[in-house]
């Protein structure tokens, strides 16, 4: 027989070893030899050594080994091993003496641990379904908990993430008769193990009997029919051709001189599943609950292309038709234009653009944007139809607002809608910040400029720039958008000590409130940044906007509570509107126009040494010169006299035209709230 193998090395990577050796200095005069691996685990405490067991793979082989190295895998975690290598040959079985090995002794490190295999389906109804789950077969360690990850069949790029101890879990909240994606991992010290396998399992239908009369069954049968037969048309006319054919590409010339670069391809690929999804966090460590979405925050990936393909689909250039430039954004222009996708008919689309000559850094903030977006879905959050990032301009792709920023549009329609209309607009902006709460994403910059308004009058959140999440940059609370923290919409725990929560969101809801019941009025007018910030902490509010219900006035005042656990969360809004909207009597009740006014006078100094010498000089100022003689005929000669007008008095004075008296009552508040530095003391 041959003589030991010599010189053998190991190599341990987590739970599997690499041995390597020289061949024997004595083949016994044969060609036959080859190698075989007997595995030992051992006991540290004590010595003693047993077999390793059938669990342990061999790669190649454990026996027959024709080569000098060999892998063993699925070894256990913090276990000594000790790996004996023998060469053998064809008179091996005839020798009475000693076997003849080299030996290896080695530790394993510790491993994450290996993937869940077996899932079973529990209870099933339309809308969830219960899973259990075997422990992984080597869990290498203690199981901290297990990760759930679940998505409706062919929707990966939305999915929800569960977290449990147990080894069972609920998912709710599903869509019913539909199939459901399951993929489980475990995580114990060492970190996540692999996800297991997919397991797909379909929520029930919803009861056809219980919902339809016996009649409508053979409607439902002919409409199946008829569905199937379009579907198979559908799927022909896909594998025959591209949708190019049917009209999708460039409608103006704009697209020639200003988008060179776009094919004329048609159609998006889908984000694919990255197995990357690892490094993903949860923002400022949210704890999820089960059954509700988190926002992932795409700072925690490595690679922001892919944080975006995780969450935007990818669109082809060719299906947009850019119609017209509608504004400037940050990053570069924005479009309206239309969007044509295979199978589905065009649409009006806006369209951000990023303009040429980008730095990297602009390319990935741009595009945080849409990583962000592509995470909600809400009727009142902006949505988002996909990214153009393969071809140039790099193009960010939502829905189309008819009507464009809700500040712009209120000012244009000053006094134009109804109270039930405003608390329409407010309800709807509410709902989708308190879908943004509950996904554990705080916007930071609410604001009516932030809010796009349709034609039908629905509200959305839109402006979810990344640049405003940096926590760790000290100067990241002086750098928004702007260049500066929105001051007037913001919290003052936000301005002071950057605490930036869904309670300072609700802190810029109330001045969104003030926006639009006042019409897009400036908050605290042109009072200076410093003076807003000094009278807000002094304890002074914004003053009711003229013809407010009192209701919403106090929803105002609550959300600008100092103590941001007394203000109200947004879904005690959303419910406190639906109770006004369905009961508008309650609307009725407004701010006494006189207390409104005297609120100011009573606490602070009048209006004096303004900075106008007179009152002709101020009605001028205001573009309301031809009251002048009205007023000094009425007595109201003077600054201090004029302080002391009310909307009443105005009406009185025969100052009828709703604009002229919010033009009169507002600079005149305007002057109190810059002389006394402050506003409505809470
Ligand atoms: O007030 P606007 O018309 O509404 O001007 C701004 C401009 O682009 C720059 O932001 C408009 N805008 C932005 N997003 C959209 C959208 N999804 N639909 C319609 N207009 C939009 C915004």
């Amino acid at each position: 027989p041959p003589s030991a193998p010599r010189s053998a090395i190991s190599n341990v990577n987590e739970t599997s070893v690499f041995l390597e050796w020289i061949p024997p200095a004595d083949t016994g005069g044969r060609k036959d030899v080859s190698y075989y691996i007997a595995c030992k685990k051992c006991n540290s405490h004590s010595g003693l050594c047993e077999a390793c067991g059938s669990h342990v793979r061999y790669l190649p082989q454990q026996t027959g080994l024709k080569n000098t190295s060999v892998m063993m895998v699925d070894l256990l975690a913090h276990t000594n091993y000790t790996f004996e290598i023998e060469a053998v040959n064809g008179v091996s079985d005839q020798n009475p003496g000693a076997r003849q090995f080299v030996s290896v002794n080695v530790t394993t490190n510790q491993a994450a641990p290996s993937p869940v295999s077996s899932v079973k389906k529990g209870k099933i109804t339309k809308n969830s379904i219960s899973l259990s789950w075997q422990e992984p077969d080597r869990p290498n360690g203690i199981i901290l908990e297990y990760e759930i990850k679940y998505f409706e069949k062919d929707e990966e790029t939305s999915y929800t993430i569960i977290k449990s101890k147990l080894t069972t879990i609920t998912a709710d909240g599903l869509k019913p008769g539909s199939a459901y994606i399951f993929q489980i991992r475990a995580r114990t010290a060492a970190g996540y193990g692999g996800f297991s396998r997919r397991f797909e399992f379909e929520t029930s239908p919803v009861s056809v009997a219980a919902s339809s009369d016996q009649s409508q069954i053979p409607i439902i049968v002919v409409s199946v029919t008829v569905g199937v037969i379009l579907l198979a048309v559908v799927i022909g006319f896909l594998l025959s051709g591209s949708c190019c054919d049917h009209g999708c590409g460039w409608a103006s010339s704009l697209r020639a001189v200003a988008y060179p670069n776009l094919t004329w391809r048609c159609g998006y690929s889908k984000a694919k599943q990255d197995p990357e999804e690892e490094k993903m966090h949860f923002h400022n460590g949210h704890i999820k609950l089960p059954g509700v979405r988190t926002y992932i925050d795409p700072h925690t990936y490595e690679d922001p292309n892919q944080a975006v393909h995780e969450f935007a689909k990818e669109i082809e250039a060719s299906c947009i038709t850019i119609e017209r430039v509608i504004g400037a954004g940050e990053f570069g222009e924005v479009c309206s234009g239309r969007l044509k996708l295979q199978g589905k008919r065009e649409f009006p689309v806006a369209i951000k653009t990023l303009k040429v000559g980008y730095t990297e850094k602009q390319r990935r903030d741009f595009l945080g944007e849409a990583s962000i977006m592509g995470q909600f879905d809400h009727p009142n959050i902006i949505h988002l139809e996909g990214v153009v990032t393969k071809s140039k301009p790099v193009m960010i792709v939502t829905e189309y607002m008819e009507n464009g920023s809700l500040d712009t549009f209120l000012k244009k329609n000053d006094g134009q809608f109804t109270v039930i209309q405003l608390v329409g607009m407010l309800r709807g902006i509410a709902s989708g910040m308190k879908y943004l709460s509950d996904m554990g994403y705080v916007h930071r910059d609410l604001a009516a400029r932030n809010i796009l308004i349709n034609s039908n009058l629905v509200c959305k959140v839109s402006d979810f720039g990344l640049s405003r999440v940096l926590e760790d940059d000290p100067e990241a609370a002086y750098t928004t958008r702007g260049g500066k923290i929105p001051i007037r919409w913001t919290a003052p725990e936000a301005i002071a000590f950057r605490k930036f929560t869904s309670a300072s969101d609700v802190w810029s809801y109330g001045i969104v409130m003030w926006e639009v019941m006042s019409y897009g009025e400036r908050p605290y007018w042109e009072m200076t940044n410093q003076d807003v910030i000094k009278a807000v902490e002094e304890g002074y509010r914004l003053p009711s906007p003229m013809d407010c219900p009192a209701a919403l006035y106090q929803l105002m005042l609550d959300c600008w509570q100092k103590d941001r656990n007394s203000r109200p969360k947004f879904d005690e809004i959303v419910s406190m509107l639906d109770k006004l909207i369905r009961n508008p009597s309650s609307l009725k009740t407004l701010v006494n126009a006189s207390s409104r006014v005297s609120n100011l006078l009573v606490e602070h100094s009048p209006v004096g040494s303004g900075a106008y010498r007179s009152v002709g000089e101020w009605l001028e100022a205001i573009k309301m010169g031809r009251y002048t003689e009205i007023f000094m005929e009425n007595g109201y000669s003077s600054m201090d006299a004029v302080a002391q007008v009310t909307l009443e008095d105005l009406r009185r004075l025969g100052v009828t035209l709703v604009g002229h008296q919010k033009k009169i009552m507002n600079s005149l508040q305007e002057m109190k709230v810059q002389l006394v530095n402050g506003m409505v003391p809470l």
